[in-house]
């Protein structure tokens, strides 16, 4: 029997397919809308290493479906490249005392063959790296343009602070945990002047556009998302207090202000320094220095005691004229809101919890029934009767409470209905060298100047091994010839910002980028953004969920409000892919359970192991290697090859005289398996493309023989389906069936809606013994179905003459008997 040799198929189809570029995109097709785009996006990778499991995974599911569009006959665009500044590349430098170019350069030439050999469809005339000159120019030409749009700005504030990593991060870059996303370490707190994006400019919008991302993005995203940007509605409530300028607090619940008996400050907000009295001021520094050291998780946790000081001060309750204490407490967060807020004990358990604790009233003004909070230490949130509420007094619905209390503070100017977010804008300066430089200069006299565009790129000076490593401060400092430069605008000394663009920022705008990689005189051409935008699918992982999903969405916003583009979402449509995992854990090092995906590949080739990627699950669901079998696969390609070296009819031969029986199940296949792919079951079609192989081989042996032109049409399908994971052996296949020079240049077969219609079997409907009626129904008939087509037929109904039916004996799908 022979066997076809994995390794010869490879080493022969690389080159053919190099030579042939089956998979280069057209922009004259699409600008002149010849040809429907679809631009399909997976993310790209960063140079750590060579490509691993879960790269193979995501890179076979997109490359199924950018696969079956080409064929659909859409201009497919499926570009690569690298995300290849950041932080292993400089760690692994000062390991090997080298520039980090080295490590990213090397491992982007092993990447890049990888892929190559793994055999996915992209387009490699659009490779860029982020790293590049020629890429961070324009990184740096869109932050000097979000900032002419005030959309970048310099602020001191606390900021996220990476004891391990030496470098500031953003809010989205700390885990739930309080831990720093890329090494674990846990995260502290610093009071630094940094560089931020103002995405909070565009809350609002990023918040409500996920309402039509809902159904389209499969996975957690939208959710995470929702709440990562977390709306609150409620109000701006002010207090006025004596001696100083009035105190405004966010409140969700200005229906509660008559109960609110004491208000409370950040901490750490400049407020609660401007606030204090002399007196207490001692008090407040001693707090604040114990403050400093707790997480913003701890300081949420409801079950922590709670801990404060009295500020000295009071302010007037604006609805009861009453003098109410004010406090600083480490439980209001400066960041959040106002940084200030009312406290209304009985209706709100952290400040229930603090009352308590130091010994304030409580004033229940929400009835609900229950306990009241002042004794049972409980606070009450439901909905109840409103109390001491005055003109609220009588009312019933938190809605309506919500409602009249604004009413009333808007009507005497004392505070004002209002949205909050909870989303921060985005801290983008990192003390770290292997990044885009901030193309800032500072000078003493003009302050910050931008650098002149023809000026840009600001490259990164020569820096290597120990010049790196990190130090609180940027790398970049010590190089004081790139440092100091005189200033673009007085020709003064100035000093350039020494601080690099986080690298997201790289990856939130190079989806543009691939649309002219080598433009030398703009960011992208906003022609080729507005023919190919926005991606149609994008692939990739739920990590990125509140990270580059974010930034992506938030630099799109900015990009079709500077004109440049004229779409409001950067991705149609988003799938998530499950991970590979190994005996139901996690790969890790650790648990030494690692899958090396070059030794799955040498053991099985390339087409086995995608094969057996695509088929194991759906796309969205893990993937446990225990249990697949890759040899299996490999066993199945064999068999499906096999198909085309015994079919024995000529190209070409009309199909319409071959079997029916085999026909019928190549174009149902056909017609299921475009549904499957428009929906991303593509493990189900792996499924139907194996049965198709069965049921062709089932037809040679019995009876049909090679010779058949339905065997040669089946064959020809399994070689097209095949194709979309296992593109070598369909090319294999597609030679032997005498076609050139590549299946990726096929069409997608055309289904006979005559072959579709379904067998029936006839039913016999019995009155009384009597037979009253035949039936055509389908083989598959359910006993229900059968039984309401049989009393709903016209014949039955005259028959039965509206006498009670007593009995009614079904045996789907032949026979339905009535007794009336
Ligand atoms: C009075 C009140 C009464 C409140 C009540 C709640 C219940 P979300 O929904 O998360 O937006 N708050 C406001 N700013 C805060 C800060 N900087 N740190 C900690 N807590 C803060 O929460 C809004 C509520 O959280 C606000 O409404 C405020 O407490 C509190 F029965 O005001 B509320
Ligand atoms: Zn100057």
């Amino acid at each position: 029997e022979v066997h076809f040799d994995v390794r010869a198929i490879e080493e022969k189809w690389l080159p053919v397919w190099e030579k042939l570029d089956p998979f280069r995109a057209d922009d004259a097709v699409v600008l002149a809308g010849e040809r429907e785009k679809r631009y399909a996006l997976t993310m790209f990778p960063y140079p750590s290493g060579d490509l691993h499991m879960g790269h193979a995974e995501v890179f076979a599911i997109h490359d199924v479906i950018s696969r079956y569009w080409r064929f659909r006959g859409y201009e497919v665009l499926n570009p690569m490249g690298w995300d290849s500044f950041g932080l292993p590349a400089e760690n692994a430098a000062i390991r090997n005392d080298e520039h980090p170019a080295t490590y990213t350069y090397a491992n982007i030439e092993t990447q890049a063959d990888s892929m190559k050999r793994y055999g996915i469809s992209f387009d490699w005339s659009r490779r860029l790296h982020t790293s590049d000159p020629e890429y961070y120019r324009w990184t740096q030409w869109l932050f000097l343009k979000f900032r002419e749009a005030g959309l970048a700005y310099r602020k001191n504030s606390p900021v996220n602070w990476c004891p391990k990593d030496q470098t500031v991060l953003a809010n989205e870059q700390v885990l739930a945990d309080g831990t720093c996303e890329r090494c674990g370490a846990e995260v502290t707190k610093r009071e630094l002047t940094q560089w931020y994006f103002r995405t909070t400019q565009y809350a609002q919008e990023l918040y409500d556009c996920l309402d039509d991302l809902q159904d389209s993005w499969i996975g957690k995203v939208v959710n995470a998302q929702r709440n990562w940007i977390g709306r609150s509605e409620g109000a701006h409530v002010t207090f006025e207090v004596e001696g100083h300028e009035p105190l405004t607090v966010f409140t969700t619940r200005p229906d509660t202000l008559w109960g609110a008996t004491f208000m409370v400050v950040a901490a750490d907000a400049k407020l609660a320094a401007e606030l204090v009295s002399d007196e207490q001021r001692p008090a407040l520094e001693d707090y604040r220095e114990q403050v400093r050291k707790a997480s913003d998780i701890d300081r949420l946790a409801t079950d922590r005691p709670k801990t404060g000081v009295f500020l000295g001060v009071h302010a007037t309750n604006p609805v009861t004229g009453e003098q109410i204490p004010v406090w600083a407490a480490d439980y209001v967060l400066a960041d959040y809101g106002t940084g200030a807020i009312m406290a209304v004990p009985a209706h709100d358990q952290r400040d229930l919890d603090f009352a308590r604790a130091m010994d304030l009233p409580v004033r229940r003004v929400v009835d609900t029934g229950e306990d009241d909070p002042a004794v049972s230490g409980v606070a009450t949130t439901g909905n109840g009767t409103y109390v001491s509420s005055g003109p609220l007094d009588g009312l019933s619905d938190k809605t309506e409470g919500i409602r009249r209390a604004i009413e009333l503070l808007e009507a005497d100017g004392r505070g004002t209905g209002t949205v909050n977010f909870r989303l921060r804008d985005w801290l983008l300066s990192r003390q770290r060298y292997w990044g885009a430089p901030i193309p800032i200069i500072h000078c003493p006299d003009c302050g910050e100047v931008p650098v002149p565009q023809d000026q840009l790129p600001v490259e990164l000076p020569e820096l290597r091994g120990a010049d790196l490593k990190p130090k609180g401060t940027s790398p970049l400092g010590a190089a004081s010839d790139w440092v100091n430069v005189s200033c673009p605008t007085c020709g003064g000394p100035a000093k350039r910002d020494t601080d690099t663009m986080d690298t997201f920022v790289d990856s939130s705008w190079y989806f543009f980028r691939y649309l002219s990689p080598n433009d030398a005189t703009q960011a992208f051409d906003p022609a080729l953004a507005k023919a190919w935008g926005p991606i149609d699918l994008y692939i990739g992982g739920d990590e990125h969920a509140v990270l580059h999903l974010l930034y992506a969405r938030f630099f799109t916003k900015v990009l079709r409000d500077l004109g440049l583009i004229d779409w409001d979402e950067p991705f149609t449509a988003y799938l998530s892919q499950g991970k590979v995992i190994n005996n139901g854990r996690k790969m890790s090092k650790s648990l030494g359970n690692g899958i090396n995906l070059g030794t799955q590949l040498e053991e099985y080739g390339v087409d086995a192991v995608r094969l057996t990627l695509v088929f194991a699950s759906p796309p969205e669901d893990n993937i446990d290697w225990a249990d697949v079998s890759p040899a299996g696969s490999a066993k199945f390609l064999q068999r499906a090859w096999r198909l085309a070296g015994d079919v024995a009819s000529a190209p070409g031969t009309d199909p319409a005289t071959g079997d029916v029986a085999l026909r019928k199940v190549t174009h149902k296949t056909v017609h299921e398996a475009a549904q499957l792919l428009e929906s991303y079951r593509f493990n189900v079609v792996v499924a139907r493309t194996m049965e198709l192989v069965n049921a062709t081989r089932k037809a040679i042996d019995s009876g049909c023989g090679p010779a058949d032109p339905a065997v040669r049409e089946a064959t020809e399908t399994v070689a097209i389906l095949l194709s979309l994971v296992a593109p070598y052996t369909a090319e294999e296949m597609w030679a032997r069936l005498g076609h050139e020079p590549s299946v990726a240049q096929a069409a997608w077969p055309t289904v006979d809606p005559a072959l579709l219609v379904e067998d029936t079997v006839t039913a016999v409907v019995q009155i009384q013994g009597k037979v009253r009626a035949r039936l055509e129904v389908s083989p598959d008939i359910t006993e229900a179905e059968l039984e309401a087509l049989a009393l709903a037929d016209e014949a039955v109904v005259k028959a039965i003459d509206g006498r009670a039916v007593r009995k009614v004996v079904v045996r789907a799908p032949k026979l339905v008997n009535v007794v009336v």
